[in-house]
């Protein structure tokens, strides 16, 4: 029996040695390996990662030992974090296509039915051309169209009357918020609105949660798959929701199908079928390889309603819980407003040109909370190299965004929020004051949604603080700025008085 032990134990050591060795000095003639964490066999290197912090912290705090690019193993997979704009900006756009790959995982397999949607799917020429035409259906419904500007204002408007409906009560504004984004991309998607309280609203926010409190955290099952035949909680609750989401999403799919004339279309949805129809009487030039199935429709509008959904309403999350650890910030944007839309008529989309102040807060919540602050990992479609360093095909790279947001080189004071970064000595807006800023993420992959949410932030933030004055109530505590990590930055609940301000108390706009 100590024979055998005896014998195990030295097999392990011999195997940690050469695993280390392996790792650590992964460098053989020209060719450069980014440094590693230790690794052993099997688990690689997550002993060295079992830290309590949230992994866009502890990627930053591993600089420190490891420079801005290193790397390490998860389980069998090799990771490299990228963790400076330098090389973020070399994966994204300079390689865009060489990095365009995604990782398959279990959790994000059983949310996309094996990968048939956009933001999870790996690189191909169905997800090529499926992007496309989700791109071109959004702008069709959504950027670039007045409409637009009338469905956000629309919610806004009704956002406002509920928070006037409360006056001096606390209230969490966060259902209020996610229901304001929600009816923005169910109109684009469904040419639906929710009312309050709504039963299918209601589900949606349930199993909407269920989702991003279980899926692609690098959690366990999706390092280790064959985990899976062990009873893990986490993948039920993932799996009740999705279904959950998969029911409203057929039914959606069903009324839609009935609806369709072939010709007339009103929203995402039916601009998906038509493709679909046109794909499947061959008379288009859509290539016949790419498959758009039902799963593809269903899969690609719940990617554009999710991402809608939790996107949007955090960062109006991050940035009311600014605005009241900040409210110094809160009355320039205030006095910005009254000086230049007044007290006449409400926010447009125009305005943006002209509210400087009010677009570089935005600004600055996008870059101190970033809402995905590992954006989507990427995989190396094949060999190549960042910087000087080679990359190996099949590699994982992930691109720290939080730690360019905060990198002390590029920005003073990181950690201070501060709009005025983002304005010129006059005042004047500078969209990016430097290369280290990608809220959206860039190349290939960058957000589809990028230009929606710019406008549904601007509006929604504009009505309200036109009209109100955000407070935390008598004996609550600030919110909280840390934040939960997850598929995104999630937010903590707290609770607002949403005050209306004395000069709106008496006047009415017709609009
Ligand atoms: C949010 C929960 C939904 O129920 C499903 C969903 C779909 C798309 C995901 C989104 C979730 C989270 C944010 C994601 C988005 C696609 C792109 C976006 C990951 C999981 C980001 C931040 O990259």
């Amino acid at each position: 029996m100590i024979v055998w032990l005896g014998c195990a134990l030295l097999l392990v050591s011999v195997l940690f040695l050469i695993s280390f060795w392996r790792m650590g000095f992964r460098s053989h003639g020209d060719v450069k390996y980014p440094k590693s964490l230790p690794s052993l066999p099997v688990i690689g290197s997550l002993l060295h990662l079992g830290n309590h912090l949230p992994p866009h912290l502890l990627f930053c705090n591993l600089q420190k030992k490891y420079g801005s690019l290193y790397s390490f193993k998860m389980g069998s997979h090799y990771v490299v974090v990228v963790n400076n704009h330098e090389d973020a900006r070399e994966v994204l756009l300079k390689k865009g296509k060489a990095f365009a790959g995604r990782p398959r995982t279990v959790t994000t397999d059983i949310l996309t039915r094996d990968g048939k949607d956009i933001a999870f799917a790996d690189y191909s020429p169905s997800w090529k051309f499926h992007r496309k035409m989700v791109h071109s259906a959004l702008c069709m419904f959504g950027e670039g169209t007045v409409a637009i500007e009338h469905i956000i204002s629309r919610e806004a408007s009704s956002l406002c009357q509920t928070l006037a409906s409360f006056q001096t009560i606390p209230l969490d504004m966060a259902p209020e918020l996610i229901r304001a984004v929600t009816n923005v991309v169910c109109s684009l998607c469904f040419k639906t609105r929710y009312k309050r309280g709504d039963a299918e609203f209601e589900t949606m926010l349930k199993y909407s949660k269920g989702i991003v409190d279980t899926v692609a955290k690098d959690s366990l099952v999706d390092i280790f798959p064959c985990l899976q035949i062990f009873p893990n909680k986490d993948l039920d609750i993932l799996r009740q929701s999705v279904a959950a989401r998969d029911q409203l999403l057929y039914k959606k799919l069903k009324e839609h199908k009935d609806a369709f004339s072939g010709e007339t279309v009103n929203d995402l949805m039916d601009a998906l079928l038509k493709a679909k129809l046109s794909m499947e009487n061959n008379n288009s030039n859509i290539p016949q390889d790419v498959g758009l199935t039902e799963d593809h429709i269903l899969m690609t509008v719940g990617d554009i309603f999710g991402a809608g959904v939790e996107t949007t309403s955090t960062v109006l999350k991050w940035a009311v819980a600014y605005l009241l650890h900040y409210p110094e910030v809160q009355k320039k944007i205030q006095e910005e407003l009254d000086a230049k839309v007044g007290f006449e008529r409400y926010p447009l989309l125009s305005d943006r040109k002209i509210l400087h102040y009010t677009e570089a807060a935005i600004s600055e919540v996008l870059r101190i909370r970033p809402v995905s602050p590992l954006l989507l990992p990427h995989v190396a479609l094949k060999d190549s190299s960042i910087g000087e360093y080679t990359i190996p095909k099949e590699a994982r790279v992930v691109i720290n965004l939080w730690s360019l947001h905060h990198d002390e080189k590029e920005w003073v004071n990181p950690n201070l929020f501060n709009p005025d970064r983002f304005l010129d000595k006059d005042g004047n807006r500078l969209y990016s004051p430097n290369q280290s800023f990608l809220p959206f993420g860039a190349g290939i992959r960058v957000c589809l949604g990028e230009a929606l949410a710019k406008m549904e932030i601007f509006l929604f933030l504009s009505w309200i603080l036109q009209r109100f004055t955000l407070e935390v109530p008598e004996g609550d505590p600030l919110p909280d700025l840390e934040g939960k990590f997850g598929v995104v930055l999630q937010v903590k609940p707290f609770r607002v008085i949403a005050k209306m301000r004395e000069v709106w108390k008496n006047i009415e706009i017709t609009t």
